[in-house]
């Protein structure tokens, strides 16, 4: 059952995200808030070598903003079974939505994780994005058919003001990433590669967009969207301080991008055929129609290509995408035995098992 309106559907194929405004409710963030207080920020419970502290000045007291850093990194995730406040962020309202864009018992279980406080204090105007622009997901070979990432809720747990720090998005970008991955057919395409090359093309500037909210609302980001963390320029208190994780909600199985059905599979098969609309030479329309009415070919060879990504072909990267895996696991425990420096060698950082670590 879609239970989705016309409006949040288009908003997810075009911009490359929908917002659930109370996923859950304001009292259950603020409960988790004072978890995250309590056990994290006031013991200095969080990744202190990834995190800006001044000088001298630590632990952190909440009501001396003095004391405060410029962003707290804490990598833990809460699911539904952790109980009370937890159990209480995942909400019917907020399941219904995450099935209605991958389908229904399409996802397994996430918990509110990759968290990222950031304070205000800091950050010097204007607003822009601060971190690095990623897609999530681990440093591996990537295909637009892939199930490791399937969904990004971008959770807040405080009220994000415009200026506040929500997440800077590239709206749209989500086509462009899809379509650069198409490109590398069953080859597949690193995160870190496949973004570069959207970045360096000559694409129509995106939209940056900071997502904002109240305390409750989830954003749900397409897998594939451009997002980085933005500034926190609010004032110094602590109704400024930004409280928002990203957790990546992994899918059960690969999209079916020959026979799209999802909404999720919509956007990305969309994405890829438009690759014929637009290539040269095929628009269909110049003249009598409006301008810039294009109509897809069906045969172009992005249409093609989506057609050769038949479910055996799927399977056999996947054996290579486990096969890498694999070989990424045997890699870090020599590195481990070796006392060697893992970032330098893989050039990434880790952070937790899902997600590389941008910010
Ligand atoms: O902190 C943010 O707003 C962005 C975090 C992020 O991009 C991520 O966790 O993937």
């Amino acid at each position: 059952m879609n239970t989705l309106m016309a409006e949040e559907e288009e908003d997810f194929m075009t911009r490359g995200y929908m917002v659930i405004r109370e996923a859950f409710s304001a009292e259950t963030a603020a409960r988790c808030r004072e978890e995250i207080w309590k056990h994290y920020i006031l013991k200095g419970n969080f990744e202190h070598d990834y995190t800006v502290l001044p000088e001298n000045r630590v632990p952190i007291l909440r009501e001396d903003p003095t004391t405060w850093p410029l962003k707290v990194p804490i990598g833990v995730s809460f699911g539904e079974d952790e109980g009370e406040p937890w159990r209480d962020v995942f909400t019917p309202k907020l399941k219904t939505a995450i099935d209605a864009v991958c389908g229904k018992d399409a996802t397994l279980p996430f918990g509110c994780g990759w968290w990222m406080i950031t304070f205000p204090g800091y950050a010097q105007g204007p607003w822009e994005a601060d971190g690095t622009w990623h897609i999530d997901g681990q440093e591996l070979q990537r295909y637009p058919f892939s199930k490791e990432v399937g969904l990004v809720p971008v959770m807040f747990f405080s009220d994000v003001l415009p200026n506040g720090g929500g997440t800077a998005v590239a709206e749209g970008s989500h086509i462009a990433i899809a379509q650069a991955m198409m490109e590398s057919g069953l080859q597949g395409v690193s995160n870190k590669e496949v973004v570069q090359t959207v970045l360096c093309r000559d694409h129509p500037p995106f939209t940056l967009v900071e997502l904002t909210g109240k305390a409750g609302d989830v954003v749900l980001v397409h897998p594939l969207l451009l997002h980085a963390r933005s500034k926190n320029l609010s004032p110094i208190n602590e109704q400024g301080i930004r409280f928002m994780c990203h957790p990546a909600i992994s899918l059960k199985n690969d999209l079916n991008l020959q026979h799209p059905v999802t909404l999720l599979e919509r956007s990305i098969a969309d994405a890829i055929l438009s690759m014929d609309r637009h290539s040269s030479g095929e628009e269909i329309g110049r003249g009598d129609e409006e301008e810039g009415e294009k109509e897809a070919t069906g045969n172009g060879a992005a249409a093609l290509a989506l057609q050769a990504l038949t479910p055996q072909a799927c399977v056999m990267y996947n054996e290579r995408q486990q096969a890498l895996l694999l070989e990424q696991a045997e890699r870090q425990q020599v590195a481990e035995e070796e006392g060697r420096d893992m970032q330098s060698m893989l050039g990434f950082s880790t952070f937790g098992s899902k997600k590389a670590r941008y910010s």
